[in-house]
């Protein structure tokens, strides 16, 4: 399809940016680290975000290349951070095809070396539909992942399938729950519950968890009163360019 050729070929001329929003802990409120987010810079379309073009990425080969790209790019960034902000954390999205690419433990091991980068100061996030497919392959690598000491996050806790019994076989660290459940925390009576359940099931398996989509001074007092550990979104920060995060959230500010 001309989507991918036009991705291909948007990758190969650096067309592709990195952003980063801000992760706060709950506890004094302090940036504790970033989301890595892609953004194409499209020649003619301007600034698009992953709504635009990630899904019919993600289907692609290229989604592996794009993939490792993103890691070493938000690792190498996170490296220059961690010297003014040594506990700083960088968030990385994987692909499914990076699952598949038969290097990625390879990869994380030589982007840890090269960069300096602790292992704990990376943490990879994955959608569930990677370990739905309940691939043994699959199950190893996050486990091998798990052992050279990055962590795990489940991203868009909450929105599909993922049982209970998945987070009993499955190395996770984190649970980020979906902005969706976050959205009507203070109004609606069972997003809220939702969200405390989540909390309960961190605690339960010795998880932390990060709410997405806080945009209120209302739903941050809720989260943390109710010992959410880490809140992502626009009330902090939205994603923004590597110069921009660094001038509010690193150096300055
Ligand atoms: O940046 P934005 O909030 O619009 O991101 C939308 C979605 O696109 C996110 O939920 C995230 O899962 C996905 N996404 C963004 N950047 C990346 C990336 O680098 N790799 C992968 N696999 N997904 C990403
Ligand atoms: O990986 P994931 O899909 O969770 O990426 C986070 C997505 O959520 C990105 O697309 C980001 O732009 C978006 N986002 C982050 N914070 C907020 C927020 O406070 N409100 C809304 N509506 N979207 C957010
Ligand atoms: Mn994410
Ligand atoms: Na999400």
């Amino acid at each position: 399809r001309a989507l991918e050729r036009e991705l291909r070929l948007a990758f190969e001329t650096g067309q592709f940016e990195l952003y980063y929003q801000p992760l706060i802990a709950c506890e004094g409120r302090r940036v504790v680290g970033a989301e890595a987010l892609l953004r194409w810079n499209h020649p003619e379309r301007g600034l698009l975000t992953p709504a635009a073009f990630i899904d019919v990425l993600a289907q692609k080969p290229a989604a592996a290349a794009v993939g490792d790209w993103v890691l070493r790019t938000a690792c190498r960034q996170a490296a220059v951070w961690r010297a003014s902000r040594p506990d700083f954390r960088i968030a990385v999205n994987l692909f499914e095809a990076q699952f598949r690419s038969g290097h990625l433990l390879e990869l994380v091991r030589e982007v840890l070396a090269e960069t300096g980068l602790p292992p704990q100061a990376l943490e990879l996030e994955i959608v569930e539909t990677i370990v739905l497919r309940n691939d043994p392959l699959t199950l190893q690598l996050l486990d091998d992942l798990r052992a050279l000491g990055v962590g795990l996050a489940f991203d868009d806790y909450g929105t599909g399938f993922a049982s209970l019994s998945l987070l009993k076989r499955f190395p996770v660290t984190r649970l980020k729950i979906d902005r969706s459940f976050i959205r009507d925390i203070t109004t609606d009576a069972e997003d809220a519950a939702v969200v405390r359940a989540v909390l309960y099931l961190g605690r339960s398996f010795g998880m932390e968890v990060i709410a997405e989509g806080v945009e209120t001074e209302a739903q941050l007092e809720m989260l943390c009163r109710h010992d959410c550990h880490e809140v992502q979104g626009y009330l902090f920060g939205r994603p923004v360019p590597a110069p921009v995060f660094a001038e509010s959230f690193v150096t300055g500010g």
